[in-house]
């Protein structure tokens, strides 16, 4: 059960000196939130303290830990406090302790009810780490709008990409119902601060493309309920071609108005049974996807028709850029699948809809151990933008190897695009505040399944805590983020925390030297992504080669003399990365033919 509970083990402690309000908690409204934050309050205060807090519904009480949201009118004692509520945003959170207000006791206070339960998630991390009560005086709230995770799991039970069992949401092309593992997962999601989940896979088959229809809704639903509580939001994945395959019609052509129509009475039904759902999750016109290409339509116009159809409920549409030729002659050295997703997208700038929300791979190829940034980053100052990454460790390790991405995040967060000179980090591209996107943030296709301890291996759960703090604020440093999830994790003995935080910070480097230096990528078994193989993937037709041979290694990518990749950056990175001079050591046959020298 350890390892079941992640980070949220709440182990006894000693050294905690609970104050006597400890004994209170009091909630200050009604909501299945507020109830749901006053439970795990209650929970982890029992088990770290062993002391059994007392929860009252009551407007306000001095002696307690009070959890209310801003929008009630009882809060007492806080001065500024509306100066406070300026500083938060929706989801957003105020910890004040008694010194600090001067009474007894510790409000926790939120914009929404959400925010509360965020509130209470972080007291309880920092009795985990051991730091007292007394003055606490908090203000956060997160950086990110949009902090999804993406599920690839399909409804026969298994998960494309997954290394730690089955799914916990779907066995045998049903919905398994198992309540219980589904509001844990919520729970440890909301404690890291997602607040969106797309809960099947992106290759949408036959049986998931009815998750949209009333045969499973009502089942969907039960999710959506679990996940509300806890501040998260229901997104599903879905079938381009579902016009087609469930609706009866002859096509699937955004402009024909009958499948027009079609969209916007299923998002009709789909608001009926989920009044908050998120929306869709579409991967079209990629790796044998379906999608508008088929209709000589773009992606603009297949985006926006649903986008159309979700508009008045509130929805948007996460349309992935994951967009390349699968079926390219690798003799060919001039289709590049690297400039494929910019090629693709960055014409479009300007014709999305602004609840439609395109979904950018950290980098151009797909989630190998290192790669370059994309250049779509910063590229499309009118079009939302969420960044993905992949926790799941398809191509670092398959939770087999320790592989902590913490890293390798930061690095891509950190990246200077230059969209708009000096300091246009990938992060303020992605947090809104470079253009004024309506819509943005970060995704990642997740790790978990049914195996008791989620993630396959319990070092592997360090990805997926580091990969929600992260998000919630990029600025944190890995240091921060580790040390957090090591005392969570495994409590407070010396040796074990650095012992373990010295084998999380080198491994990423460490599995890039033995599997694919100079960021090569690909050298991996074709299909599972396992194991090393340095001519497995050479001569198929993904659009994955390194060309290695008598003469060198590596793609020339540059515009003198190679594909032009390099071109899509902003002047100064194609500068850097034009010339083999001022490449990265790391990224040398991303951009170059690196020459085998001979005499
Ligand atoms: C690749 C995976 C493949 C996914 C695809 C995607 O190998 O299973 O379907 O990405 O992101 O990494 O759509």
């Amino acid at each position: 059960t350890e390892s079941y509970n992640c980070w949220l083990q709440y182990k006894r402690n000693d050294s905690i000196r609970p104050p006597a309000y400890f004994s209170r908690i009091v909630i200050n409204g009604e909501s299945q939130t507020l109830k749901a934050a006053a439970e795990e309050l209650k929970t982890g205060i029992s088990q770290m303290t062993g002391i059994h807090p007392q929860v009252a519904s009551e407007e306000y009480s001095n002696n307690a830990i009070t959890l209310c949201s801003l929008n009630n009118k009882h809060i007492q004692n806080i001065p500024d406090l509306d100066l406070l509520a300026r500083e938060i945003n929706d989801e957003g959170y105020i910890i004040k302790s008694a010194s600090e207000t001067g009474t007894e006791g510790l409000q926790i206070i939120g914009k929404t009810d959400t925010g509360v339960l965020y509130g209470v998630f972080h007291l309880l991390r920092l009795l985990q780490e051991g730091s007292g009560t007394s003055d606490i005086n908090i203000i956060e709230s997160p950086k990110n709008q949009l902090r999804m995770i993406n599920h690839w799991d399909n409804m026969d039970g298994s998960i494309e990409r997954g290394y730690a069992g089955g799914s916990i949401f779907y066995k045998d092309g049903q919905c398994t119902g198992d309540a219980r593992r589904i509001k844990d997962y919520a729970r440890l999601m909301s404690s890291i601060g997602i607040n969106g989940i797309s809960i099947n896979n992106v290759n949408v088959h036959e049986v998931e493309t009815k998750l949209i229809t009333e045969e499973f809704l009502p089942e969907v639903a039960k999710v959506a309920d679990i996940f509300r509580i806890y501040g998260i939001r229901t997104f599903l994945s879905i079938n381009y071609a579902s016009p087609m395959q469930i609706g009866g019609l002859g096509t699937a052509d955004p402009l024909d108005p009958n499948v027009r129509e079609w969209w916007n009475s299923r998002a009709e039904v789909i608001y009926r049974y989920i009044p908050d759902f998120g929306g869709f999750v579409v991967k079209a016109d990629s790796e044998h996807r379906p999608g508008p290409f088929t209709y000589n339509r773009t992606h603009a116009d297949g985006a926006n028709m649903l986008a159309r159809a979700l508009e008045p409920f509130g929805g948007t549409v996460i349309w992935r850029c994951f967009v390349y030729n699968c079926l390219q002659d690798w003799r060919d050295r001039k289709t590049d699948r690297a400039k494929a997703a910019f090629d693709h997208f960055m014409p479009l700038d300007g014709e999305f809809l602004d609840n439609v929300i395109l979904q950018i791979k950290n980098g151009p190829m797909d989630f190998q151990v290192r790669e370059p940034v994309s250049p779509l980053f910063g590229a499309m100052p009118q079009t939302n933008q969420v960044l993905e990454f992949q926790i799941t460790q398809e191509y670092t390790g398959q939770q087999v190897h320790l592989c902590y991405l913490i890293p390798q995040w930061k690095e891509v967060l950190d990246f200077d695009t230059y969209a708009r000179g000096k300091g246009s980090y990938v992060k303020r591209i992605v947090d809104g505040s470079l253009y004024p996107y309506k819509y943005s943030g970060i995704t990642a296709v997740t790790s978990i399944g049914m195996d008791e301890n989620w993630t396959g291996h319990p070092l592997a759960q360090a990805n997926l805590y580091g990969y929600g703090r992260l998000i919630w604020n990029p600025d944190l440093s890995e240091e921060e983020i580790t040390n957090e999830w090591v005392v969570q994790t495994f409590g407070h003995d010396q040796e074990v925390k650095e012992t373990v935080k010295a084998m999380l910070a080198e491994s990423w480097r460490i599995y890039e030297n033995y599997t694919s230096p100079l960021g090569v990528g690909w050298m991996v078994n074709p299909h599972h992504h396992y194991g090393p193989n340095v001519d497995g993937y050479e001569y198929s037709v993904w659009g994955t080669y390194h060309f290695a041979d008598c003469h060198g290694i590596g793609v020339n990518r540059t515009l003198k003399d190679g594909t032009g990749y390099t071109s899509q950056y902003f002047e100064e990175n194609f500068g850097l990365y034009e010339s083999v001079e001022t490449c990265p050591d790391e990224l040398l046959c991303s951009f170059t033919m690196f020459p085998i020298l001979t005499n």
